[in-house]
């Protein structure tokens, strides 16, 4: 045995063994308490990085603690393969997209067994397998059946560079988010999930997520954006009446003009054979240009045009002039408003570009508003004026009850409104999952039945990628001899979709798939779903807070609809790690900013990489990479794991058969090691990583002082290395297999029980900490008397409670140990 920490040696060894006997393989059916550990499944666009590394040392030390911990441990890993970057290999590079997937697919188990990772390799998935997609397909079509899934003409976001639409949030400033050419509205006919049937539940679920951030929270809240209000009816000189959504009904007297959406139906009719039919149909091209947040921003001065004609305010007949503007979205509410520049800041902005009164509607207590020289809209509470027999009601209670009286008089009704769109699934892409469906000019728009799934993407050398997709379509329409298919009803010659889905189709299920993989009669048994699910841990990006966190949630109601799935919320706990840069941008191949892990695993291994990442600061915490790069490890890391190598190697011989005597230098050290061991496990199960490796530094040079007066009783160095090395494992897994092996063990380390702490040992004069951001309460913890103003800081910002009321790091920072702490944002 090699007396010298070769890691190279010690890590091939053990990741032979844990693969070759397939370690970490989770039963269908747990026995005992359960745990199912996910990671947001990856995309394989290369080898390994960075962010990858950290994602997984944070997932894998978690899931390993949970082992010990003695739960049943489900570990999977697969990777959503179906996607964008593949493709453009295709068309850059002449590569087929299935083997460019598969090839990263195959680096990439390599490098996260390297890495360690304890996954259950038998589960793997990914989208792109047609084993897989099959059942996104049939999970379309029972989603078609049950009037979920539609196909309609609406305007989309068009990037003409990768030829696809863009969802709303895939385009910023006007550009596609991916290459950053300027994205363009283009009128097609796309197919839908319709997400917005559930849109309430996935509000009124969102209590259920107790292991969410409110930060992540609130992401979720405002992307479904539910607002309550009233739909008024506002009639139209010469014309039919339009109906306005507002929150502030109670402010309808002070609406001094009327504002529809460019692309209003009504807006055309009105000026049909007027002087302004030419310059709406001008405007409306501009407007086209814009994306819908640059056209909501409050930044951006709003532009619009008077139609000529006017509508009448229903409460007190007075006439108001019609405008279109670009402010006014025509898919939110009914696509009109009225205008109460008084109140409103959008509508004071444009009423003060284009000189439109204003009139105050309420007033607040104490200085009163004047219309003509007030500069931002008051939207405080106060008092209802110029309001007829309303005058003087409360704001609190005012929309209530002038909606009850529009109602009763039948100009108006209690309405609710959603942000939240319907879920585009169409895309205009060849590396995804074609949409089971076939045009027949005769039947229709005609479903493929179920047995004829899965419906296989044509081989790529068929597919004509730098095809002219001028005219939005896939480039799945140039494979002649794949689009045309007989139509599942009369036989007839008929023509395949050739849009394929939205790859978050595939994400938003594939954690039950896990749970049966191989089936090949359904996307998974109800009863081996039910066993592990919900998600009692996920992990992933914040980038993913959105999109792939609501339609996941989405389909988990669907599923329950379906009678596939128990719980209402998928993933209760999430834990969103932070990004690793390098010289504070992100890093990539054109920046020469990137640490490569293979460098890593070769110079200082795997457990070096693992223990660097998860000691840079909190999970949650961005971190930004030393400027010396993969050198770095060296010395914070690799150092540290030599010194606890030599300790093990040092004095695990010394053999001790008589009884245990202590002497004050012996009890000094299990005191010591029993106060780590509760601490330690306390930041565990916070996955405070950082802090628990600082306390294991502490530790460490705690037995080299203690052998360095002349301790030696081996019973106590065998208790604390013991201790020490399961208290390692999750993170160094491979050194501490190989130390506890040396210690004469023939079963794996990770399989042992987490050490406990004897509390007689432990006990430490104890005082309750107060943690305040901006002089409000936000945690408390049991901390020792004699803690340090570094340990209280340390302590606070690891503070999951804290940290969600912090935006990054503190201003300021008071410690008054040991009782207070009080942090500034
Ligand atoms: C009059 C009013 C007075 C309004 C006031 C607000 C304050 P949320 O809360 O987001 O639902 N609105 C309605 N439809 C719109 C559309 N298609 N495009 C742009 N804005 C629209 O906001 C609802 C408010 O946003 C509505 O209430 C309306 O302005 C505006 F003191 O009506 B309000
Ligand atoms: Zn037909």
């Amino acid at each position: 045995m090699e007396r010298d920490y070769d890691h190279s040696a010690v890590e091939q060894r053990w990741m032979k063994e844990w693969i070759g006997h397939n370690y970490w393989s989770a039963p269908d059916f747990p026995e005992g308490e359960k745990r199912y550990t996910c990671t947001m499944y990856p995309y394989p666009s290369g080898d390994m990085h960075m962010g990858h590394v950290e994602i997984f040392s944070i997932h894998d030390a978690i899931a390993r603690f949970y082992r010990m911990r003695g739960y049943q441990v489900m570990n999977p890993i697969g990777f959503d393969s179906f996607g964008l970057p593949a493709e453009n290999a295709a068309i850059q590079r002449g590569l087929d997209p299935k083997e460019w997937t598969y090839s990263n697919i195959d680096k990439l188990y390599s490098s996260a067994q390297r890495l360690g990772c304890s996954f259950d390799w038998d589960r793997k998935i990914a989208s792109s397998d047609p084993e897989f997609y099959k059942w996104n397909q049939w999970f379309f079509l029972k989603f078609y059946e049950r009037g979920l899934a539609y196909k309609k003409a609406a305007p989309a976001n068009w990037c003409p560079n990768d030829k696809t639409v863009l969802a709303n949030e895939q385009v910023v400033a006007g550009r596609c988010e991916r290459c950053g050419a300027e994205v363009t509205k283009r009128y097609m006919s796309q197919w839908f999930f319709k997400i917005t049937d559930y849109a309430d539940r996935l509000l009124d679920d969102m209590e259920l997520n107790e292991g969410w951030t409110d930060r992540l929270k609130n992401l979720q809240v405002n992307w479904i954006g539910r607002s309550f209000g009233a739909e008024v009816d506002f009639a139209v000189e010469g014309g039919d009446p339009i109906t306005v959504y507002t929150t502030r009904p109670d402010t309808l007297w002070g609406a001094t003009f009327f504002v529809m959406a460019p692309e209003h139906p009504v807006a055309e009719e009105l000026v049909k054979g007027t002087d302004n039919e030419a310059a709406l149909a001008r405007f409306k091209e501009e407007v086209a240009k814009l994306s819908e947040i640059d056209r909501t921003s409050t930044e951006r001065a709003k532009n619009g045009m008077f139609l000529g004609r006017y509508a009448i305010n229903p409460v007190n007949d007075e006439r108001i002039p019609i405008w279109v503007a670009d402010y006014v979205l025509m898919d939110y509410g009914t696509g009109a408003i009225m205008a109460v520049p008084a109140h409103d800041a959008r509508d004071l902005d444009f009423a003060r570009r284009y000189d439109l009164p204003v009139r105050v509607a309420i007033q607040p207590p104490g200085d009163q508003l004047d219309a003509a020289t007030m500069s931002e809209a008051y939207v405080g509470p106060g008092k209802m004026v110029n309001s007829g027999l309303f005058d003087g009601t409360r704001v609190d209670e005012s929309v209530k009850k002038v909606t009850d009286w529009l109602e009763s008089e039948g100009r108006g009704k209690h309405a609710k409104n959603f942000r939240l769109r319907d879920w585009l699934i169409s895309r205009q892409r060849y590396w995804g999952t074609p949409i089971p469906i076939v045009f027949c000019d005769d039947c229709g728009e005609v479903p493929l039945p179920l047995d004829e799934l899965p419906l296989e993407l044509p081989e790529s050398s068929t597919v004509d990628f730098n095809s002219d997709s001028a005219q939005g379509e896939s480039p799945l329409a140039t494979a002649e001899g794949w689009v045309h298919a007989p139509c599942p009803k009369c036989r007839k010659d008929a023509r395949r979709e050739t849009d394929t889905l939205d790859t978050f189709v595939d994400s938003s299920w594939y954690f039950h798939r896990y749970l049966d993989p191989h089936n090949d009669e359904m996307p998974y048994d109800r009863a081996r779903s039910d066993a592990w699910m919900p998600i009692d841990q996920y992990t992933g990006g914040i980038e993913h807070a959105v999109m792939h966190l609501i339609y996941a949630r989405f389909f988990q109601k669907v599923l329950m609809d379906m009678g596939m799935a128990k719980d209402p919320e998928p993933f209760p706990h999430l834990l969103n790690q932070g990004v690793v840069t390098m010289g504070g941008k992100k890093m990539s191949k054109s920046l020469g900013n990137i640490v490569e892990p293979q460098e890593a695993f070769e110079r200082y291994g795997a457990d070096s990489l693992r223990l660097y990442m998860l000691f840079s600061g909190p999970p949650e915490a961005n971190f930004d990479w030393p400027a010396e790069g993969v050198d770095a490890i060296g010395p914070v890391a690799h150092d540290w794991l030599k010194r606890v190598w030599r300790l093990c190697e040092e004095n695990r011989d010394v053999v001790n058969v008589g009884e245990l005597h202590l002497n004050p230098a012996d009890d000094a050290l299990r005191k010591y090691l029993h106060r780590t061991i509760k601490v330690v496990t306390v930041d565990y199960g916070a996955f405070s990583f950082n802090t628990a490796i600082a306390r294991l530094h502490e530790l460490v040079n705690q037995v080299y002082r203690y052998r360095s007066v002349g301790g030696g009783n081996p019973q106590v160095l065998r208790e604390v290395i013991t201790a020490l090395l399961k208290m390692l494992a999750p993170i160094a897994p491979y050194l501490a297999e190989e130390q506890w092996r040396r210690l004469g063990h023939d079963t794996s380390i990770h399989f042992e029980s987490w050490p406990s702490f004897d509390p007689s040992l432990a006990a430490e004069d104890e005082v309750t900490m107060v943690v305040q951001v901006n002089g409000k309460v936000r945690d408390t913890m049991k901390v020792p008397a004699d803690i340090t103003e570094a340990r209280m800081t340390e302590l606070a910002l690891a503070s999951r409670k804290v940290r969600s009321h912090l935006n990054g790091d503190p201003k300021k920072i008071i410690a008054k140990p040991p009782k207070l702490i009080s942090l500034v944002a």
